[in-house]
């Protein structure tokens, strides 16, 4: 018995690896994001570095404000908070991967109109590797996606395959070139909906978004969730302090000390670069690109 998802869209994720519920948040709940996120716009304009709260562009100054990303953003905006236990993200979550929920991290990914930054195709897993791969990400479309905004793409079926090399000299990248592990760029899909519309992708899926050159913004609140029983493996870049710490992380359901081991690919994302933890810093040490970047 499911709570929101009918059997086709549940097949459609196990053979793809990702949906989209298109409209699927009320007007309101979108406004308040935008509100909270017009808070922080305002905060980056006092700032000259990036700080644990808010991802500046390389190219940001005070009076040019351009922010990248709100950092953990449930823990600093009530109203991303709320949204985070509600059944609007939990129930399609529980659907996938079962009543047991832990949550991995937030993110607000800003990708401001004209120059928002690009993400280099990379798997979630292969920053945190787990016991088992029932690991989402759930994209909160607070702006129409369209093409020319910077959509998400991922490989559909990629969630099924190996976990991809993300080393470059022999440090953890967070990234590679598809072409040169075999996937064929004509088979990328563009997730895209109206603001309201929430996107939903597997942690093994190959992923990622170029350049944002469009005249509108392209913004997207990610929760990043797995079953509870997924344990991180030695080596992660998930956090860990302890199991007390862990289980305060908890959506819904029960926590376990029991994990539930699956027969998948792993690799450990180490040794980590000596760049702060941000998929935008670790990606610099890419020596190829797929997108464009911009000064
Ligand atoms: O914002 C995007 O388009 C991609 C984000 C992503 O994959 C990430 O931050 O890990």
């Amino acid at each position: 018995m499911t709570e929101v998802l009918n059997a086709e869209q549940i097949a459609h994720y196990e053979e793809t690896g990702y949906l989209v519920l298109e409209r699927h948040l009320p007007d309101e709940v979108i406004a308040s994001i935008c509100a909270e996120i017009a808070r922080f716009e305002e905060e980056a304009r006092t700032m000259t570095a990036s700080n644990d709260r808010l991802d500046l562009e390389d190219s940001h100054t005070p009076d040019d404000p351009r922010l990248r990303r709100i950092k953990l953003p449930h823990r600093i905006s009530d109203v991303v908070r709320d949204l985070m236990y509600s059944d609007h993200i939990l129930a399609p979550a529980r659907d996938l991967i079962g009543p047991s929920l832990r949550l991995h991290t937030t993110k607000l990914n800003m990708k401001s109109a004209g120059y928002g930054a690009a993400v280099e195709w990379h798997q979630d897993y292969a920053f945190y590797p787990h016991t088992n791969d029932d690991i989402l990400a759930i994209g909160v479309i607070i702006d129409d996606m369209e093409s020319e905004n910077g959509p998400l793409m991922v490989y559909p079926g990629s969630h099924k395959g190996p976990v991809y090399d993300h080393h470059v000299d022999g440090v953890f990248a967070g990234a590679f070139l598809p072409e040169a592990v075999g996937l064929n760029p004509a088979d990328a899909v563009e997730l895209k909906g109206p603001a309201g519309s929430i996107s939903i992708h597997h942690g093994r899926i190959v992923h990622g978004s170029a350049l944002n050159t469009s005249d509108r913004s392209r913004r997207i609140l990610f929760y990043e969730m797995m079953a509870a029983d997924a344990f991180p493996i030695m080596g992660s870049m998930t956090k860990w302090d302890g199991i007390e710490d862990y289980n305060t992380r908890m959506l819904c359901g029960e926590p376990t000390l029991t994990p539930r081991l699956k027969d998948i690919p792993i690799r450990i994302p180490q040794p980590q670069p000596d760049v702060p933890i941000s998929i935008y810093e670790i990606q610099k040490g890419l020596k190829a690109r797929t997108f464009e970047t911009i000064e």
